[in-house]
């Protein structure tokens, strides 16, 4: 860490938990908790669909997923992690992947990503609140034993461990067999509860055209099977797409005569549409939670044809086109139809506000960093819970946000990658400069937002230092 951030000097105060006491929401019997789907994009940009700004102007209408808008909560300024894993793993712990990862004595490769049996994952939270818990989709939090996702609370999972990258590697005509143990082809894989991952088939390209209808068609079919009994469900769905190689599915190649990026987009509004439509035609509209949304913006490669919207960048970056995505929520009769609101809302927050929305535990042992937003999203409070994240690419902090305003105390070059610590942080007015294009060098009339920026950082550093780091592996 930069030798200006460790000059800062901690405050006295500690870290306050964030510990909510659950709402009364779920009436008593588990058969009155509300059943969650929640569709988890890859690499997906703010700006794709619709009601962001994409849809039509991206090729492809998506009236499936901006109906998820009319009939719900729309966020604006919802953020998430720069990649991946450090995202999945605050979607699944309500902790920032830091984290997860903060332990200087684990190996240096291979084991010590994503997270370890000790953490408690979102579907173990809702599993002991009573929940059936299915998978469908790309996990990327761990591919040895003990640590895939029917280690981690999942009743049942198909779908694949790791990232889409690996689709690349069968059909590469520069592979080479043998180069290292720890290489092979990723399979896409199925496994219940405490099992041992079945391999099925070869993740290659072929394969990467089909896995989405796969995941989709697996989900409805979990959702149906868990309807006719009176357990309530959480369906999880990482979509694989639109993760490079964006390859569409044979029935959507062409549709849209605009390229297979539009094609992909055609193809996984349709697919939710079928989520939307099971959930209806099942009677359970009025008692599902039903969230769009995705881990990271749109990917960096050059020519990959992602979108961001208004938003500068791409993932592995701390610019917005890296952590805004597009997150809509839909819970007919408790969540307020028609919302939008640009307060700052984190992936993280995701877990307490689920367990306060089904009356589950919310894990008093460690730290967690989401906050319970259930009155925001439900109406009861105009304003968000938060009104700050820290932002991380890897183990390196890069800054912070505060209400409109944004720090940062590293910058990035997008084109080499390579890391700027800056002398004096650049800060950014979202409202004024949404494409961070100019920080306010100058900012002789706003010096006051220093304040509150660094102590967002200084809260967080203190709180880093009380954090023994997760146990493990
Ligand atoms: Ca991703
Ligand atoms: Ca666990």
């Amino acid at each position: 860490m930069a030798t200006y951030i460790q000059n800062v000097k901690f405050p006295a105060f500690l870290l306050v938990l964030i510990v909510s006491v659950p709402l009364a929401v779920a009436a008593p019997g588990s058969d009155n908790k509300p059943n969650i789907v929640l569709v988890l994009m890859d690499n997906f940009g703010y700006g794709e669909i619709g009601v962001y700004g994409g849809g039509v102007l991206r090729g492809a209408p998506t009236p499936r997923i901006d109906s998820i808008a009319a009939e719900g909560f729309q966020l604006t300024n919802f953020n998430v992690e720069a990649e991946c894993t450090p995202s999945r793993t605050s979607l699944m712990t309500g902790r920032y992947g830091i984290r997860a990862r903060q332990r200087p004595d684990g190996p240096p490769r291979g084991i010590w990503w994503g997270i370890t049996e000790w953490e408690i994952t979102l579907a173990e939270m809702l599993s002991d609140a009573g929940y059936a818990t299915g998978m469908f989709g790309k996990w990327h939090l761990g591919d040895t034993e003990g640590r895939f996702p029917t280690d981690q609370g999942f009743d049942e999972w198909y779908g694949i461990p790791n990232s889409s990258d690996r689709a690349f590697w069968p059909d590469s005509d520069s592979w080479q067999e043998g180069a290292h143990p720890d290489l092979e082809f990723t399979y896409v894989v199925s496994s219940k509860r405490g099992e041992t991952p079945k391999k099925l088939e070869v993740y290659g390209r072929e394969k990467r055209k089909t896995i989405d209808r796969e995941i989709t068609d697996h989900a409805i079919d979990f959702i149906k099977r868990k309807a006719k009994t009176r357990q309530p469900f959480f369906a999880y769905l990482p979509y694989t797409q639109t993760h490079e190689p964006v390859d569409a599915h044979p029935d959507f190649k062409g549709t849209t005569g605009n390229g297979s990026f539009a094609d992909v987009l055609a193809q996984t509004d349709a697919y939710v549409g079928e989520l939307l439509d099971t959930i209806d035609e099942l009677g359970l509209k009025d008692n599902t939670i039903f969230i769009f949304t995705s881990d990271n913006g749109r990917e960096g490669i050059t020519r990959s044809f992602g979108f961001t919207g208004p938003w500068r960048g791409s993932m592995f970056s701390p610019y917005e086109g890296s952590l805004r995505v597009p997150f809509l929520i839909r819970w007919p009769g408790k969540i307020p139809a028609k919302q939008v609101s640009n307060d700052i809302v984190h992936l993280t927050d995701l877990f307490p506000t689920l367990a306060n929305f089904v009356g589950g535990d919310i894990p008093q042992d460690r730290i967690l960093d989401g906050v319970d937003q259930s009155d925001f999203f439900m109406g009861k409070s105009d304003k968000s819970a938060r009104e700050s994240i820290v932002i991380y690419i890897g183990n390196v902090l890069f800054g912070v946000k505060w209400r409109n305003w944004k720090m940062l105390i590293k910058e990035i070059d997008e084109d080499s990658y390579a890391i700027r610590t800056m002398a004096y942080p650049s800060i950014y007015n979202l409202l004024i400069d949404p494409k961070e294009e100019v920080p306010e060098g100058f900012y002789l009339d706003d010096t006051w937002v220093d304040a509150p920026l660094w102590q967002v950082i200084e809260d967080h550093l203190a709180s880093i230092e009380n954090d023994p780091g997760a146990p493990g592996p």
